[in-house]
């Protein structure tokens, strides 16, 4: 393995003041609202995990199915000599998929905030492919990147953003994230993200709406979060998950939705929940192939290649300038 400066700076949690901050401000504004990057401490990752594995979770096996069909017709389209910067590598299972059929790559740079999921995907990665280098990131990828001085010059940089997390992001966000990342390719490069595309009400609420119950174990997390870091009272057996699909919007909804009236302590905040009172926890946005195209031309790109899975479950979009 090569691995050049791996620094583990674990910035996944702002200072305790930001923090509050960022939920007081949350829970003042109307309707209440808290950032989906909260779901993710280590218990929360765990759990996301788990999800991925539920029957009902579709996303994960029909992207890893689109990889394992046309992971080599997506090389033959990038070419030889990528650069393959990776946004949230986490545990980096479906980039072997890709890399596997990658000519000669001259990088790998998985940009991941969290330092143990890093770690662990380097370290698999390292032992799938011990000759290639790898220069990871431990920083945001919503902020604009340093991307580090290649091994040697690449043919092109391409930016890989699977896993559809950029449903997450409300579609002006998911727009200047895109015209950020077009910056950092620059001219001649690529990104190849994934989007998970609009099905029938049914199964995309089933998959936010487990029978396990590992969603809601999931979402609720984020009050444990809280009540941990923040030194905050919710009281978990008095809220609720709600994962709604919004048709017009072609979205998930998710909320945390207080059973009863109650009053949490945040800081020195008293915040008042009123029964059935929803706080939005997540948006999972799903989308048509002319949506996507639209959002990237938006962020001045075009889509050169999409591919899905033999179901249409789930695409792979590479876009260009
Ligand atoms: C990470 N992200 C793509 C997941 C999704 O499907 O929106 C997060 C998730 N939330 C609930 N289940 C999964």
């Amino acid at each position: 393995m090569s691995v050049q400066a791996y620094v583990v700076r674990d910035e996944q949690r702002p200072p305790d003041n930001a923090l509050l901050q960022v939920v007081q401000r949350g829970l003042r504004s109307q309707p209440k609202r808290l950032p989906s990057w909260l779901f993710y401490d280590e218990q929360g990752s765990a759990l996301f995990e788990q999800i991925c594995e539920q029957p009902e979770y579709y996303l994960t096996r029909a992207e890893i199915a689109l990889l394992s069909e046309h992971a080599a017709n997506i090389a033959e389209v990038l070419g030889p000599d990528v650069r393959l910067v990776e946004y949230g590598s986490g545990h980096a299972i479906k980039t072997r998929l890709l890399l596997e059929h990658l000519a000669t790559p001259v990088a790998w740079v998985p940009v991941e905030l969290s330092s143990e999921p890093l770690r662990l995907g380097m370290q698999r990665m390292a032992q799938h492919f011990p000759e290639l280098p790898i220069q990871p990131l431990s920083v945001d990828f919503t902020r604009p990147l340093r991307l580090p001085v290649p091994p040697r010059a690449p043919r092109r940089t391409v930016l890989y953003f699977p896993g559809s997390t950029i449903g997450n992001f409300e579609e002006r966000e998911a727009a200047q994230l895109l015209r950020k990342m077009r910056g950092e390719m620059g001219d001649n490069g690529g990104i190849l993200v994934g989007a998970d595309l609009k099905k029938d009400r049914a199964t995309i609420e089933a998959a936010y709406n487990d029978r396990a119950g590992v969603t809601e174990a999931f979402t609720l997390n984020m009050l444990t979060r809280l009540n941990r870091e923040l030194g905050c009272n919710f009281e978990l057996g008095a809220f609720r998950h709600r994962s709604r699909y919004n048709a017009m919007a072609g979205r998930i909804e998710t909320y945390i939705v207080s059973k009863r009236e109650q009053r949490v302590r945040v800081g020195r905040l008293q915040v008042l929940f009123r029964e059935d009172e929803a706080m939005l926890v997540e948006y999972s946005c799903k989308y048509s192939l002319e949506d996507f195209a639209a959002l990237a031309a938006t962020a001045g790109l075009a889509v050169q290649h999409v591919w899905t899975d033999s179901a249409g479950m789930f695409s792979l979009q590479y876009l260009t300038r």
